[in-house]
């Protein structure tokens, strides 16, 4: 009566998922989707391959790290992923969707554009060379192209300067516990960052308590032996030192978020979905339209997933039920970075899953 997990060591949702679950103790065993399992009974259910899955020892099929993770959060954890106070959450959605959706440039970068120094390291993960191509194909509408990759390598060094100085002082992003910021940010920073070789080396090279934070997400405990600072504390407060990346993760996702957010409010006005309508026409297909736009100083042409907003609703509604006088200190706050238009505030659709897929939803 174990969990089942259906991933891949190489997969970046899938080290997202894990983490969380050995953190939390969870009894489970990890399956490839090469596993019988996975075309007989996961695939009729979710329409589209794609990892991670988990099945419940109840028979219940979930993918989605969102959803995974909600699975557990809903039935009482030893370490919550979603902090109590309102601006700590809304902090920790915000580098979730930074590590989920705006780094799958740096990873697929990194991943991808050596790949003469890390051939043989690919090859042993991927089974097949078809997967290989099919991801390399992905890379032109996520926005990597020879132009942004300056850029992107820019960006990852950047960041790596930022992680490494607050990792020398707190165990987590948000301090003492780690969070849904911590599992975000662990997708590309450890499947494809953290063991790809060229990637792997800078950050064992250049930022050595980064380094230690990956091996700390993988523990099967807090794994915090080099801090001595005592438990956690509950009010709403954040690490000086998370300041540099807020205002990192703002240079980063805009205009990008702010064009994506547009497209898809210009896509609501001009589609007038049904209330439950499938958000693509296929369940595989997660770009509804492609959108120019900019990465640091690139130009770029993106495609536009409306699953972002799966992503930051969960930041604005939060926002949206607070009283004033807290809205004004948020606000204030985000306004520092320029974070506050992160929030997707105006949209008037919504995205929920439903089925295991993303389907519009009328406010
Ligand atoms: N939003 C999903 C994303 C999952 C995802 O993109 N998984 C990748 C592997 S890390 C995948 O299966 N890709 C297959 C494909 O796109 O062809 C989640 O959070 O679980």
């Amino acid at each position: 009566m174990q969990y089942k997990l259906y991933g891949l060591p190489h997969s970046y949702y899938s080290g997202k998922a894990r983490s969380y679950l050995r953190l939390q103790g969870i009894d489970y065993a990890e399956h490839s989707p090469a596993h019988p399992a996975y075309r007989e009974r996961i695939l009729p259910a979710i329409q589209r391959s794609i990892i991670p899955v988990l099945e419940t020892p109840e028979g219940e099929i979930i993918q989605d790290t969102v959803d995974i993770i909600g699975h557990f959060e809903a039935r009482g954890v030893r370490y919550p992923a979603y902090p109590g106070t309102p601006l700590r959450f809304i902090v920790a959605m915000l580098i979730e969707y930074y590590g989920s959706q705006a780094m799958l440039k740096h990873a697929m970068h990194y991943r991808w554009s050596y790949l003469a120094e890390q051939e043989r390291f690919l090859q042993h993960a991927f089974a097949n060379s078809a997967a290989m191509l099919r991801m390399q194909s992905y890379l032109p509408r996520l926005g990597v192209t020879e132009k942004s990759i300056p850029e992107i390598e820019a960006s990852f060094h950047a960041l790596l300067v930022i992680l490494n100085v607050h990792f020398q002082l707190h165990p987590y992003l948000l301090g003492q516990r780690p969070t849904i910021a911590d599992y975000g940010l662990f997708g590309p920073m450890y499947a494809h960052l953290g063991r790809d070789p060229v990637p792997a080396n800078i950050v064992k090279q250049q930022a050595p308590a980064v380094f230690r934070w990956l091996e700390r997400m993988q523990a099967p405990n807090l794994d915090t032996v080099e801090y001595h600072s005592a438990g956690s504390s509950d009010d709403d407060m954040l690490p000086q030192t998370l300041e540099p990346l807020l205002q990192h993760i703002a240079n980063d996702i805009f205009p990008e978020l702010t064009d994506k957010l547009a497209a898809l409010e210009a896509h609501a006005a001009a589609q007038q979905p049904e209330d439950g309508a499938p958000v693509s026409d296929k369940p595989h297909r997660r770009q509804i339209t492609v959108i120019t736009t900019r990465f640091r100083r690139a130009e770029i042409e993106v495609g536009v997933e409306p699953y972002l907003l799966y992503l930051l609703q969960p930041a604005s509604d939060r926002f949206k039920a607070l009283p004033d006088a807290e809205k004004h200190t948020i606000q204030q706050y985000l306004d520092r970075f320029g974070l506050m238009p992160a929030l997707p505030l105006q949209q008037s659709l919504r995205v929920d899953r439903q089925h295991n897929i993303e389907v519009w939803r009328k406010p």
